[in-house]
C-alpha cells in the first residue's frame, strides 16, 4: 500500500515539516553513522539544498532537490542510525521517517568495509518498503583492505539494486541517480529479501495480522511489519506509532494506482 501523492505531501508537511512539491518524488537517504550519506546527498543535490531542524527537535534536517529525466526529486538526508530499534533522538527521527513517511524510494547507504554490521539496517528497511536501493559506499576503502565484494551476487541475495560507490571520489553516483529514477518510475522491480523468524514468532505474527490489517491499510503501513514491532514491545516505537496513528487518518492507493500517478 502507498499513499496518494496529495496525502503524502500533507503528511510530509504536517508531520515532518518537509515541503514536497506537486509531482516531486520523495527519496529517503538512510544508513549507519559516518557511511557517506551527506557526501552522497551533497553530490546529488549540489547547491539545491535547504537545511533546518526537524519539527520540535534540535537535530539538523537537510533536504535537497535534483532534476533527472524530466522528473523532480527531493532527497531527505536522515541522521545516521544503526537500527530501527532507536535509542537517541537522531535515531528516532530516522526511524519515524523511514517507518511513516512512505518515501517513494529509500536509499540505504552501507559501508562496504563492514557489510555485516551495516546489513542489519538494510534488512530492517526491507520489512517496511519494497522500494529500496542499496548503495555500497566506501568501495575505495574496501579495495585498500583487499576486500572483494561480489556485487551481482549481493544484488541477487538481497533482491534490490546494489550500486557500488566511492562518493568522495564521485564514483557510482550517476548509476545511483538512474536507479532511483527507475525504481520511482516502477521500471525497475525490487523484491527485498524478507527474514523468516522462528516458528513461535511467525505463529504470533499470524495471530496478530487480522487485528492490525485495517489500521495498517488505512495508514499505508505493512501489517506484517506492525505485527513484528508489536511483538518487539519497543516502548519508544509504540509511542511513535501511537502518535502517528492519532495523527490525521490517511487514505491509501494501491501500487498500480501509485505507478499510474508517476
Ligand atoms: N574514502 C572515502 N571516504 C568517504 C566516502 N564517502 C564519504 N567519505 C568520507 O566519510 C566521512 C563521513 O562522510 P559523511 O558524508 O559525513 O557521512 P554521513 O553518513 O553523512 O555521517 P553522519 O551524518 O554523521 O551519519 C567524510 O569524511 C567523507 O569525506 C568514500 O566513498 N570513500
Ligand atoms: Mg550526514
Amino acid at each position: 500500500m502507498i499513499l496518494s501523492a496529495e496525502k503524502k505531501r500533507e503528511l510530509w508537511q504536517n508531520y515532518f515539516g518537509i515541503s514536497l512539491a506537486k509531482d516531486q518524488i520523495g527519496v529517503a537517504l538512510a544508513g549507519n553513522p559516518n557511511v557517506g550519506k551527506s557526501t552522497i546527498f551533497n553530490a546529488l543535490t549540489g547547491l539545491h539544498q535547504h537545511t533546518g531542524n526537524w519539527p520540535g527537535k534540535t537535530v539538523d534536517n537537510a533536504q535537497g532537490g535534483f532534476q533527472y529525466n524530466q522528473k523532480s526529486f527531493l532527497i531527505v538526508d536522515l541522521p545516521g542510525t544503526y537500527s530501527l530499534l532507536a535509542h537517541s533522538v537522531e535515531e528516532q527521527i530516522a526511524r519515524d521517517f523511514l517507518c511513516f513517511a512512505n518515501p517513494d524510494v529509500t536509499v540505504v547507504v552501507l559501508d562496504a568495509t563492514c557489510l555485516e554490521r551495516n546489513l542489519n539496517l538494510a534488512l530492517q528497511v526491507f520489512e517496511i518498503t519494497p522500494n529500496v536501493i542499496v548503495c555500497l559506499n566506501l568501495m575505495d576503502e574496501a579495495s585498500k583492505k583487499n576486500l572483494v565484494i561480489d556485487v551481482p551476487s549481493l544484488e541477487r541475495e538481497l533482491g534490490v539494486p546494489v550500486v557500488a560507490a566511492a562518493a568522495r571520489q564521485g564514483q557510482g553516483l550517476i548509476e545511483l541517480r538512474e536507479k532511483v529514477f527507475q525504481v520511482a518510475a516502477g521500471s525497475l522491480k525490487t523484491t527485498p529479501r524478507q527474514i523468516i523468524y522462528s516458528y513461535e514468532v511467525e505463529k504470533a505474527v499470524k495471530e496478530l495480522l487480522p487485528l492490525v490489517e485495517d489500521i495498517a491499510a488505512s495508514n499505508a503501513l505493512s501489517p506484517r511489519w506492525i505485527a513484528l514491532r508489536l511483538l518487539d514491545g519497543d516502548r519508544t516505537f509504540l509511542k511513535s506509532l501511537d502518535s502517528f496513528l492519532s495523527h490525521e487518518q490517511t487514505s491509501p492507493l494501491s501500487w498500480e494506482e501509485s505507478k499510474c500517478a508517476l
